[in-house]
């Protein structure tokens, strides 16, 4: 059975677009309750180390440096097949091929800089969540 945990990142490109709220509202209209909320900025180690599952590919360093390079929003999610239906809201990595009315597609800067995270797999929902937030961080 899939989960109903996920974990998403509004990135720098979308904080500095001030799209915040309007991502949470698609957020929460799309069925999704916030179980942890935290605005932070990562640091260099954080950014390389959430990421160390792309270390090597050509786009690492740009990755690590945009995810670096201003503040973030990360938040847990609650809701039935949760990593799933998160991934349709968001739509595809590149918005350029993201389907209209999904989050990438309305905010996303190019395939590098794509507004949101979303995790791809119940494991990694857990992994996530964990690494920004403690038990007691948790609703
Ligand atoms: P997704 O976030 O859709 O699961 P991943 O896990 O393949 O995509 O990639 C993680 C992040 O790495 C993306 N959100 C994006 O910021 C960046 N990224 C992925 N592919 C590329 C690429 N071809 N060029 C630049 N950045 C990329």
């Amino acid at each position: 059975m899939a989960g109903t945990l996920t974990f998403t990142m509004i990135k720098p490109d979308a904080v500095s677009k001030n799209a915040i709220g309007a991502i949470i509202k698609m957020i929460n209209e799309a069925g999704f309750v916030i179980k942890a909320m935290k605005y932070t900025r990562l640091s260099e180690s954080q950014a390389q180390q959430f990421y160390a599952i792309h270390k090597g590919k050509p786009f690492f360093e740009g990755l690590v440096n945009f995810m670096t390079s201003g503040p973030i929003v990360a938040i847990a999610l609650e809701k039935e097949n949760a990593v799933a239906d998160f991934r349709k809201l968001i739509g595809a990595t590149n918005p350029e091929v993201a389907n209209e009315g999904t989050v990438r597609k309305l905010y996303a800067t190019n395939v590098q800089q794509n507004a949101v995270h979303g995790s791809d797999s119940d494991e990694n929902a857990n992994l996530e969540t964990n690494f920004f937030f403690s038990e007691v961080e948790k609703f």
